[in-house]
């Protein structure tokens, strides 16, 4: 069970921008804090800060009961990881390094067969945002780890719980990440097609960002959709959907703005 106030013993590996965010959140929650970068210099703030350094990676993750990853990639995960079995074993692993969802299970199959609990996170936050109220990261794994040190992942920001798929952080992850992006597209087409009518993207931001805001909310609705199609009965039928992206993909032909986008949303639409 998560223990509010039990102060414990963090080592966090890897001090980029994101790193360096999560470890100042320890300190400020009062933990015992044990840094290791590769680029030592970076490592110093946070030693004025009441961190205490260690020479190697290794070091650093036998310093600590509970092991924060925040490095660049799945192989800087595993350079680090793989050499330090020993110094990992009855620790619990956190790694909110972005991955794929299969290299986080292979990463959990490494930890099972190393007796390392892992637990795998995705950070839906800049590092600006951390500790602040609008910052969740997404964790899979361990249950029973999750709940140990539940109290001092909520420092980062709201954590949230997906499963006990290694993979399933990342999943989630990557498909909040896939949303946005293509939010982002949409925008960026929607600004090259208002300013062929003397408008500005500008404009259309304090437009579109509400009205996206007001469809994001029905996500919930849709969701039966994709979770059980078979008893789903949709509020507006594919050939609604299949009309309105052909219009905006005729609109986006005559105004000389063309989109591959709206021609691939347009193949999305189930049954057409
Ligand atoms: N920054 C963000 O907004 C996003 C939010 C969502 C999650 N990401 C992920 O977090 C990981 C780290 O991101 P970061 O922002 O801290 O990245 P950098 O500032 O570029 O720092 C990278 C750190 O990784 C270290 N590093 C790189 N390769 C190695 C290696 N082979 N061995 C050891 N450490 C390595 C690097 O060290 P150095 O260059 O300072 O020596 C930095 O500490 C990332 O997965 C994001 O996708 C952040």
């Amino acid at each position: 069970m998560s223990n509010s106030t039990a102060v414990q013993r963090v080592s966090v590996i890897g001090l980029g921008a994101m790193g360096a965010a999560l470890a100042k959140a320890l300190l400020a929650g009062g933990h015992e804090v044990t840094v290791w970068n590769r680029t030592a210099a970076r490592a110093e703030p946070l030693v004025a800060e009441g961190a205490t350094v260690a020479s190697t990676s290794a070091e650093a993750m036998a310093a600590g009961d509970l092991v924060i990853l925040c490095v660049l990639d799945d192989a800087a995960v595993r350079e680090h990881v793989e050499p330090a079995a020993e110094q990992l074993r009855g620790r619990v692993l956190v790694n909110l390094t972005t991955t794929t969802p299969e290299q986080g299970r292979s990463l959990g199959r490494w930890a099972e067969a190393n007796g390392v609990e892992l637990i795998d996170g995705g950070i839906m936050a800049v590092p600006s945002m951390i500790g602040g109220p609008a910052a969740f990261l997404l964790y899979s794994g361990i249950t029973a780890a999750f709940d140990r040190f539940r109290h001092v992942l909520d420092l980062f920001g709201r954590a949230e719980w997906v499963g006990t798929d290694y993979g399933a952080a990342a999943m989630y992850d990557l498909a909040i990440l896939g949303g946005m992006y293509s939010m982002f597209a949409g925008f960026q087409q929607g600004g090259k097609m208002v300013r062929t009518t003397g408008g500005s993207a500008a404009h259309l931001a304090t437009l579109m960002g509400p009205f996206l805001q007001a469809m994001a909310g029905m996500f919930a609705q849709y969701a039966p959709g994709i979770d059980d199609p078979a008893s789903y009965v949709p509020e507006q039928s594919a050939e609604f959907t299949a009309g309105a992206l052909t219009t905006i993909n005729t609109a986006a032909d005559e105004a000389g703005t063309p989109s591959e986008l709206l021609q691939v949303l347009l193949k999305t639409v189930p049954g057409i």
